[in-house]
């Protein structure tokens, strides 16, 4: 039996009762819902985000903060006002107390979800792509938070690599370096988010579901805190931005970046609504696209997670 989650935390009941049985549950982030993807198509994202996972046989379970409370399932208004309310701050696990203290209303970073996924008992997370090292990261020392929460946390979290905006090998570079486990889901080759191919290598790679869920079990045996696991899903081929296109687009949208001194969390929301202009919205299409995949396939994961666990013996009413 898992120790109950803390009394800061609000599950929805559809969540809590999904976890006091041993049923499978997918946390899902909501900072790309609020500063990722633009809006309507951002609140049809997070809607479409839990459909995917509940069609893969799991319960969806989306983090945000309302009125400073960090929660774990938002209701469909609760998505609704993170997706349009003007004032909702982007949330690192940092900001997490200082938001609970001020009541404030937040959307969480992949390190904030994974952060609280942890703490509720999750281990399954969805995202589209993670954060990392930044270009340039030598002089501005940006490196996302979501490094070391995946190191701190023991939650898989399926992306289509990093995002294509960073600093790829370097980001490799750190995962190793923190002890991350990075798996190809049917493939060697790293994804890079937007495109399916970031040209980095990797040395495993797993065929379906059942063998992601073999390396977490592994992880838990191994280790009695084992680290988070990146499970690399890349966007499928046919519905990627052309390479080329790309990264002729980004090296724009960097120089554009350093011209207006863009700087700290508006970083990655700059960049991805630049590509978003640059594209004419085929990035967001893109995006749309790769992050479903990731919730259908941590929502397999997840079944096939709990399909080997024994049931836990349910908690007296
Ligand atoms: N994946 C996407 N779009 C996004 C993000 C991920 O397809 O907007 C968000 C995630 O919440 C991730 C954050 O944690 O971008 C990284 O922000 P930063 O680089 O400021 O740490
Ligand atoms: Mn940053």
């Amino acid at each position: 039996m898992p120790p109950p989650p803390p009394a800061a935390l609000r599950l929805h009941p559809d969540v809590a009762a999904a976890l006091a049985a041993g049923r499978a549950v997918v946390a899902l982030e909501t900072a790309i819902v609020a500063h990722g993807l633009p809006r309507p198509v951002n609140l049809e994202v997070g809607r479409a985000l839990e459909a995917a996972v509940r069609a893969g046989g799991a319960v969806p379970a989306t983090i945000g903060v309302l009125g400073g409370r960090p929660t774990i399932g938002l209701t469909d208004s609760e998505l609704e006002h993170l997706a349009t309310a003007p004032a909702v701050i982007k949330l690192s696990d940092r900001d997490l107390a200082p938001a609970a203290a001020c009541g404030a209303d937040g959307s969480t970073t992949v390190a904030a979800t994974l952060t609280l996924a942890a703490a509720a008992g999750i281990g399954v997370m969805a995202t589209g792509g993670l954060g990392g090292v930044h270009r340039g990261a030598r002089e501005s020392w940006d490196v996302s938070a979501d490094l070391l929460a995946l190191r701190r946390e023991p939650v898989l979290v399926v992306a289509a690599g990093v995002k294509s905006v960073l600093d790829v090998p370097a980001t490799l570079e750190q995962l190793e370096t923190l002890g991350v486990p990075v798996i190809g889901y049917r493939t060697r080759r790293f994804p890079g988010f937007l495109v399916t191919d970031s040209g980095c290598e990797l040395t495993w790679s797993v065929d379906d579901a059942d063998g992601a869920a073999a390396v977490v079990r592994a992880a838990r045996r191994l280790q009695p805190a084992p680290s988070g696991i990146l499970l690399a899903n890349p966007v499928d081929p046919a519905h990627q931005l052309d390479p080329a296109w790309h990264d002729r687009l980004l090296a724009a949208a960097l120089a554009e970046m350093e011209a207006r001194a863009i700087r700290g969390k508006a970083v990655t929301p700059f960049l991805l609504g630049h590509m978003e202009a640059a594209t004419g919205g085929e990035s967001v299409r893109v995006n749309r696209h790769l992050v479903l995949a990731n919730a259908s396939l941590a929502a397999a994961v997840a079944a096939a997670l709990v399909a080997g666990e024994p049931a836990p013996v349910s908690r007296p009413a």
